[in-house]
């Protein structure tokens, strides 16, 4: 009689659903609105390490690229999955919590759209951080006037080419639609008063936050002291 083992594969443990989901991060919004989000929604244990710019110097050789967002899965074996690299650990949880579609095809769609406000998200943090503080000013004008322009033009277009109804690929969440609900705040403040985003203006990219907000889970993480301190850390830090 064949023996059965009781060991589980590294693969059944990056799966398995008692995963500790230990994310480290600065202490703001940043890039990881998303993945942060997609933690909370996820029903499964999680922690959020917090790191300050003092330790970052240390911590940042012990990371796999020098970056953070990093997670950590943390098994009940003992053996932990290092993921480092923000669409890698989106993707990671998506397919794990059913955030990608009911089938391949949906699958490409939704990464294709996660893909493209990752770019523009990840392209304004990271550009105006590393600006010169002289050259900060203009590089955000460009950037409202060009780069955001074009994908508020493209991403309503989807968005209601899909029937306006807050998700860009047939009627389920996923990690597209959590990006860009995680992306809205930002926007929306970098423009002030010169509104580009708003339920007058992009119905349907406004239906995506809306929609994301009849979840319970989700209105509460945004009400929570601790959402409400990575806002103010993000507007000190970044100005949106
Ligand atoms: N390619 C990385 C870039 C992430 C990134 O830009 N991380 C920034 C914080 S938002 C960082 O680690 N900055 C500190 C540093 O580079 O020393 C990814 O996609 O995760």
């Amino acid at each position: 009689m064949a023996e059965i083992s009781s060991t589980p594969s590294a693969a059944d443990l990056a799966q398995d659903s008692s995963n500790v989901h230990n994310l480290t991060y600065f202490s703001f919004h940043g890039l990881a609105g998303c993945i942060r989000t997609a933690l909370v929604l996820s029903n499964e244990p999680y922690k959020f390490t917090n790191i300050g710019f003092a330790e970052w110097q240390v911590q940042k050789q012990l990371t796999p690229f020098g970056h953070v967002p990093v997670l950590r899965e943390e098994t009940k074996s003992g053996k932990i999955l290092e993921l480092a690299e923000i669409s890698t650990i989106e993707q990671f949880l998506a397919n794990r919590t059913g955030l990608l579609g009911k089938d391949f095809w949906e699958e490409n769609l939704i990464k294709m759209y996660l893909s493209s406000t990752h770019g523009l998200i990840t392209f304004l943090f990271q550009t105006s951080v590393q600006s010169p503080k002289d050259d900060r000013p203009a590089f955000l004008e460009r950037f409202k006037k060009s780069n955001l322009p074009e994908w508020i033009k493209f991403h309503e277009k989807h968005l209601k080419a899909n029937g306006s109804n807050g998700h860009y690929v047939g009627d389920k969440l996923s990690i597209a639609d959590i990006k860009t609900a995680s992306v809205i705040e930002h926007l929306v403040r970098l423009c002030g008063d010169d509104v580009q985003i708003s339920e007058e203006l992009t119905p349907a990219i406004m239906a995506v936050k809306t929609n994301l907000e009849k979840n319970p889970a989700y209105v509460e993480w945004c009400a929570s002291e601790q959402y409400q301190k990575l806002t103010a850390s993000n507007l000190g830090f970044f100005g949106f």
